[in-house]
């Protein structure tokens, strides 16, 4: 049974799971992991008796376990994987500040590492990390910096640092040009100036690309305006996802790696204050990923770029890579949720609540 179920991927399983009642014996022995297995097998019993067991969104228990929005079984300890879906929303790596002939010099240090990671509650993958964590660290400068990424590959393969920004080549980490691949043990700097001002990522560009995206090699770069934006509480939203069987479609979709994480424990915001997103898109195998707001709305700053927004809406869709910077403020007290508008995604992981006080 092992061999066939590495073979069944997450789409048949749906495809499966959203027809029959016959379905059921088949998922609880085919499905490869037991957490995905627990999701799918309870989202399906509680589709059929209609309503979740009677739980109501913003109504049920803290902990959401077992909810109508499909909750998993069990939480993800952060102490497990070394780093908390909750503190990665506010936590902003500015550097090391130093200054060069009067300009100010920020300076980061990077590692990329090998470690296996908890994506969802017994669900482990063998992930490749930029300082221990996935998403990589959130990394932030201001227009006009000198910026320096100190590099060391600490993993057991090669890989590079790939900024989107404005540089040269030397320093635009991909494979061939410029310092290439970084071996094992390897190390090297990246330099350059800080700009566009707007919202960027980062990520590995070693080859195959797609694997090594997906491993887990990426992360935010914001680059603030010279004239600040105006004061917000400020989260940072890598969606991403996991493929867990290595059959290039996931298994599991997130919001910075842990499955249903803002649903065990919802994001607390202030009522009426402003609240600003930084919502990036790495996911592969998939062509599109979404984000939607529930009873809101939002300005949509499309990569941060301009000061005035594109898009007042409750949904954005983005393709790989693409990101954009989203800013509200929430009128009443409240459960909100939020999720991909992609139904699929949010089954799998991809949504979550906000706690408004
Ligand atoms: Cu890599």
């Amino acid at each position: 049974m092992k061999f066939a179920a590495q073979k069944i991927s997450r789409r048949k399983l749906l495809g499966g799971a959203a027809g029959a009642t016959a379905a059921i014996p088949f998922l609880h022995e085919a499905v490869p992991h037991q957490g995905v297995h627990d999701q799918l097998a309870q989202a399906q019993a509680q589709a059929q008796d209609g309503h979740g067991g009677g739980e109501q969104p913003g109504v049920s228990s803290a902990s959401h376990r077992g909810s109508a929005h499909r909750g998993t079984v069990g939480r993800v300890d952060p102490e497990v994987n070394g780093f908390d879906p909750t503190e990665i929303l506010r936590n902003f790596d500015r550097g090391t500040v130093t200054r060069e002939n009067g300009r100010v010099v920020r300076t980061f240090e990077i590692v990329a590492e090998d470690k296996e990671i908890e994506v969802a509650p017994g669900v482990k993958f063998a992930a490749w990390t930029y300082n221990g964590r996935v998403p990589g660290p959130t990394l932030r400068a201001r227009e006009g910096e000198r910026v320096r990424v100190s590099f060391v590959n600490a993993s057991s393969h090669p890989h590079t640092i790939h900024f989107h920004g404005i540089h040269t080549d030397v320093h635009d980490g991909i494979p061939g040009v410029g310092p290439g691949n970084i071996s094992p043990g390897g190390s090297y700097t990246y330099e350059f100036d800080a700009f566009p001002f707007g919202l960027h990522l980062y990520h590995c560009h070693s080859t195959p690309l797609a694997e090594h995206i997906a491993k887990g090699l990426y992360g935010t770069f914001i680059i603030d305006p010279k004239d600040e934006r105006p004061e917000a509480d400020e989260l940072v939203m890598v969606m991403n996802g996991f493929d867990t069987n290595f059959d290039r479609t996931n298994e599991v979709y997130a919001v910075n790696t842990v499955a249903f994480a803002y649903e065990e424990k919802p994001i607390r915001v202030k009522r009426g204050d402003l609240i600003r997103m930084y919502v990036v898109n790495v996911l592969e195998y998939d062509l599109l990923n979404s984000f939607h707001i529930h009873a809101n709305f939002f300005d949509y700053y499309p990569t941060g770029t301009r000061r005035e927004p594109a898009e007042f809406t409750d949904t954005i869709t983005q393709a790989q890579g693409q990101r954009g910077i989203v800013e509200l403020r929430f009128p009443f007290t409240g459960k909100y949720m939020f999720h991909a508008h992609v139904s699929e995604f949010a089954e799998l992981g991809w949504m979550g609540f906000f706690e408004v006080v």
